[in-house]
């Protein structure tokens, strides 16, 4: 049975410490791990989570986006378990799009991502992929991949006039 972890908040050092890559073929111990960041992700209803947002600094995300009422445009995708990532490359056109962090509750802020991104990567199952993603999931790639760089969201702010809090957001988009 997954168990679901405890999620860092803004200001633990785990969240600012480069993740460590992984070995693979995954052990049991970080397959069982690897179930319990996505329970937890699915809990917290969010729509990525990487492994240091639950104090575990592997280079391991998740990357679940569906529509949501906060975001009403996303695409559906499977969840897709990143593990060890490189982004190989990134589009010149750079959009701005509000973001929210599970280790940072309450707040929203309007962040330049690439909006198109090629990743190399290996799944679950040890095999590598590379792909591309566009739009919202590269957003959601993007934030995550930061997560195991040491880097949140407000460290890519334009200004701090791009934050508003998450009752503002909602009358933004009711
Ligand atoms: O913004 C959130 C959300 C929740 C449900 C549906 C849609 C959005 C919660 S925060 C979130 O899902 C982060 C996950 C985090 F904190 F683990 F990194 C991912 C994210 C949300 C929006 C834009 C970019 C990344
Ligand atoms: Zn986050």
């Amino acid at each position: 049975m997954p168990l679901l972890r405890q999620i860092a908040q803004l200001g633990h050092e785990v969240l600012r410490i480069p993740a460590s890559p992984v070995s693979v073929p995954l052990t049991d111990s970080l397959r069982s791990f690897i179930d319990d960041l996505m329970a937890t992700m699915l809990d917290a209803d969010g729509v990525g989570i990487a492994a240091p947002q639950v104090y575990e600094s592997h280079q391991i995300f998740i990357v679940a986006s569906r529509p949501n009422p906060r975001y009403p445009d996303a695409p559906s995708m499977e969840p897709e378990v990143v593990i060890n990532p490189e982004i190989t490359w990134r589009s010149d056109e750079v959009v701005s799009g509000w973001e929210g962090c599970l280790s940072i509750p309450g707040i929203r802020g309007q962040v330049p991502r690439h909006q198109k991104i090629r990743a190399h990567y290996r799944k679950l199952d040890g095999s590598e992929v590379d792909r591309e993603f566009k739009g919202f999931i590269a957003r959601v790639f993007q934030h995550e991949d930061d997560h195991l760089r040491g880097l949140v969201f407000l460290d890519r702010l334009v200004s701090s006039r791009d934050i508003i809090t998450e009752k503002e957001f909602r009358r933004l988009r009711p």
